[in-house]
């Protein structure tokens, strides 16, 4: 008779495993009524049927679900949360009249926030951003992704990452980083772009990978930002330190972007209203994930779709995430996101969970330990009052997530 000793259990609950290919629902939930769900040393131990857990278990805490859904903790995979300064005045300036390139010209857009946060402390930055994080955690979120490209030399870079690690440190919640140096062209460099793409590969990304703070390197290929040459000469280096890419690709036009990062085995491509075939059959290829940010093509009113049904056809992994940023969405709100993938882009309430568990944790190069609840992946998990998974795309405004268990730890939820 075997014993099984267990840190804790959860009874009485209603599971949405979002597990890889157990659809037995047909529902894409992997749903299981009357479940239970045991967990050590951080670990999920035991997942399944209550009626099947085994009896002669020593458990130290046994908690009653009271019938509230779990699912794997949120992961959103793509932010810019870390920043100072507020661009509510272009806001509010776009709508009285004012066009983009007005208030570019006039040294705003992401140039204004490249000041704000150069300005800033770094204990300023992380109490600016803490609560943003906390937001999304309040949420159910337990995995976030952070870009820098809010300071563009080494220095603002570093201390936007630093800050970034130092939320992971402070907070409950899993953090990865991202160095996005090749988001814009800093006013040191302008009319030098090559030149600036030389300080990123030569200076900052080697100094900020020593430091050790990147995980994953990104860029913005586009026709105002930079061009395929420019990205991939950025790819090449973070490749050669070992680094996983990913690319802000076809957001406004197509670039061919997401082929590129394909071809360098990238973990996602990310907006995609502007993708072509070739760039879906080159990410199917190399299993990179389409990361869809519906929040930026609502707050700039964007009226061409990305491929979704192409996307699902080809078999191409979707994630969805806020996109968090001051100039194209300022959104704390990872289920406002799902429900956004469901109304603008049409992804079913299964697909937009798939996209903020499963295949975001993908998207962040975390598929063997995040995103599923499945015997040996971290216990992250959050409680849900709800009827049934499809209403946390339902709903907006209404946050039911009741509990947020990380590493086998209830935590504060924040707010
Ligand atoms: N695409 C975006 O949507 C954000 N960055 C990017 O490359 C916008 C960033 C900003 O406007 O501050
Ligand atoms: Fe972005």
């Amino acid at each position: 008779m075997s014993t099984h000793t267990w840190d804790a259990v959860w009874l009485n609950a209603q599971l949405a495993t979002m597990t890889d290919g157990d659809n037995s629902d047909n529902g894409g939930y992997g749903e299981i009524s009357d479940g239970a769900l045991a967990v050590k040393d951080g670990v999920i131990a035991w997942v399944g049927k209550q009626s099947d857990l085994p009896t002669n278990d020593q458990t130290l805490a046994t908690h009653d679900a009271n019938g509230a859904w779990i699912t794997p903790a949120l992961i959103d995979c793509h932010t810019h949360i870390v920043y100072a300064g507020n661009r509510s005045n272009e806001f509010e300036a776009r709508l009285n009249g004012a066009t983009y390139a007005d208030i570019a010209a006039q040294g705003g857009g992401i140039l204004s926030t490249v000041r704000a946060t150069r300005m800033a402390s770094e204990d300023e930055l992380f109490n600016l951003s803490l609560p943003r994080v906390r937001r999304l955690m309040s949420e159910g979120v337990g995995v976030i992704e952070i870009k820098s490209g809010y300071g563009l030399d080494l220095d603002s870079e570093a201390k936007m990452l630093r800050v970034a690690r130092r939320i992971g440190e402070t907070l409950p919640i899993t953090v990865k980083t991202t160095f996005l140096g090749a988001h814009a062209l800093p006013p040191e460099f302008s009319d030098n772009a090559d030149g600036y793409i030389d300080h990123v590969c030569d200076v900052m990304l080697p100094n900020l990978f020593q430091a050790g703070l990147v995980d994953a390197v990104d860029a913005f290929c586009e026709h105002i930002a930079f061009s395929p040459i420019q990205t991939e000469r950025v790819f090449a280096r973070a490749r050669a330190l070992g680094l996983p890419v990913k690319l802000h690709a076809e957001q406004l036009s197509d670039q061919g972007g997401a082929s590129l990062v394909a071809q360098y085995g990238g973990l996602s491509a990310d907006h995609l209203e502007y993708l072509l075939s070739a760039g879906i059959a080159a990410m199917r290829r190399a299993n990179t994930v389409a990361t869809l940010l519906p929040s930026a093509f609502y707050y700039l009113r964007e009226t061409k779709l990305p491929p979704i049904d192409a996307l699902r056809t080809a078999g191409v992994p979707m994630a969805v995430a806020t996109d968090c940023n001051p100039g194209t969405s300022p959104l704390t709100s990872l289920l406002m996101a799902m429900n956004m993938a469901c109304t603008l882009f049409k992804l079913t309430p299964a697909e937009a969970l798939a996209g903020t568990t499963r295949h975001a944790a993908q998207a962040l190069g975390l598929a063997h330990s995040h995103g599923q609840l499945r015997v040996g992946m971290r216990a992250d998990f959050a409680l849900w009052d709800i009827t049934r998974p499809a209403d946390l795309s339902y709903a907006m405004g209404a946050n039911p997530c009741v509990g947020l268990v990380l590493g086998g730890a209830d935590v504060e939820r924040g707010v």
